[in-house]
């Protein structure tokens, strides 16, 4: 690879993308891979971390990868594999594990919420998905990794790893650094602007997926929830509007001033059309490329296979440098 800086990133095939996936995180990924050498890739193991059925993990793990493909990831240009077809990221994780706290893993908001969403199964993968996290990012010495707001904590620990590791055994990893984007770092729910957009809501209208048509888009805009004002403007207090503020300037790279004077006078169901049209029109290439590559089966594994090879050689390298300075025998 070339002497660029690494990006490392990854998503949970836990069903299909939603907008707050697409801008806080997978929109950025491809506009990085000229500058940067990147490596992308679907997270079926952390998707395990709760109960899943496994066709349609199967199934949402391969319409993951070709729609990372139709957002603009370009596998000349990157790497993109599946998370489960390179072992050295459970290896690296078991090492990682070891220079853990119990006390750390504790503190993550992530775990506390999902182990009260899965009170049944607060299984040990669950508390330890920051680790296997930290060997994704650490098994290529990554310098940035894009995510959304939500994963700064995890990447705060994997930082902390790193360095405890460096301080343990002599300085080797790079400490890797966020790279959030300042607008759309967290798109809220549709139904309940106080929490994010997840792709795993059991209600489909808070979320907008990237694959929805265009008039369940328009139609799940329309029932966004709002406040009993009728001013679009961005101001405390007012998180339904403000969301959908934050959506509609990303995507169509106008100013909070800008959308405030387009739409003054004008109520919140011409605001929640717009948003809805805008959005739609948006993605709609995404959903067309997304429909070509994923009947394409025999050209998505050839691009997974040469994925997992190429990322398998890079991490292998790493790794077996690792398990010399933990101390053990060469084989
Ligand atoms: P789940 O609900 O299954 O936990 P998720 O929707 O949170 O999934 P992930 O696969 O965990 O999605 O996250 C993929 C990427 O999308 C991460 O970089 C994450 O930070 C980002 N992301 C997820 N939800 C949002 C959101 N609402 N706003 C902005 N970015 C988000
Ligand atoms: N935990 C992340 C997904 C993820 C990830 C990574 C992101 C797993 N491994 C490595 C960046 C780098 C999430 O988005 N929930």
């Amino acid at each position: 690879m070339e002497n660029k800086k690494l990006i490392f990133s990854g998503i949970q095939p836990t069903g299909t993308f939603t907008l707050g996936n697409y801008i806080g995180a997978v929109r950025n990924w491809g506009p990085l891979q000229d500058e940067y050498n990147c490596i992308y890739c679907v997270v079926d193991m952390h998707a395990i971390t709760v109960k899943q059925d496994p066709a349609k993990l199967r199934r949402n793990t391969l319409d993951s990868y070709a729609l990372l493909m139709a957002c603009g990831i370009d596998t000349e240009k990157s790497i993109l594999f599946i998370q489960s077809h390179v072992k050295t990221h459970a290896e690296l994780s078991w090492i990682l594990g070891c220079n853990t706290q119990f006390g750390e893993l504790s503190r993550m908001t992530q775990f506390k919420d999902k182990s009260q969403k899965h009170a049944d199964d607060v299984n040990s993968g669950l508390f330890t998905y920051p680790v296997l996290m930290a060997a994704d990012i650490l098994a290529y010495n990554a310098d940035l990794v894009p995510v959304g707001g939500d994963q700064k904590q995890h990447l705060e620990l994997a930082r902390n790893i790193a360095q405890r590791f460096n301080q343990r055994y002599g300085d080797f990893f790079t400490l890797p650094e966020p790279y959030i984007p300042k607008l759309g770092a967290r798109v809220m729910s549709l139904q309940d602007p106080t929490k994010k957009m997840s792709k795993s809501d059991e209600n489909p209208n808070a979320v907008i997926l990237i694959l929805d048509d265009k008039d369940t888009i328009i139609r799940k805009f329309k029932r966004a929830v709002t406040d009993s004002e009728a001013e679009v403007c961005y101001r405390d207090g007012k998180d339904g509007i403000n969301n959908l503020m934050t959506i509609y300037s990303s995507v169509t790279g106008k100013s909070f001033a800008d959308i405030e004077s387009e739409f003054a006078g004008k109520g919140y169901g011409d605001f929640k059309l717009a948003v809805g049209e805008t959005v739609a029109d948006h993605l709609q290439p995404v959903r067309t490329e997304f429909d070509r590559l994923v009947k394409d089966k025999e050209y998505l594994k050839k691009c997974y296979t040469e994925g997992a090879e190429k990322a398998l050689r890079y991490s292998q390298r790493v790794i077996s440098k690792v398990y010399r300075k933990v101390g053990f025998v060469d084989r």
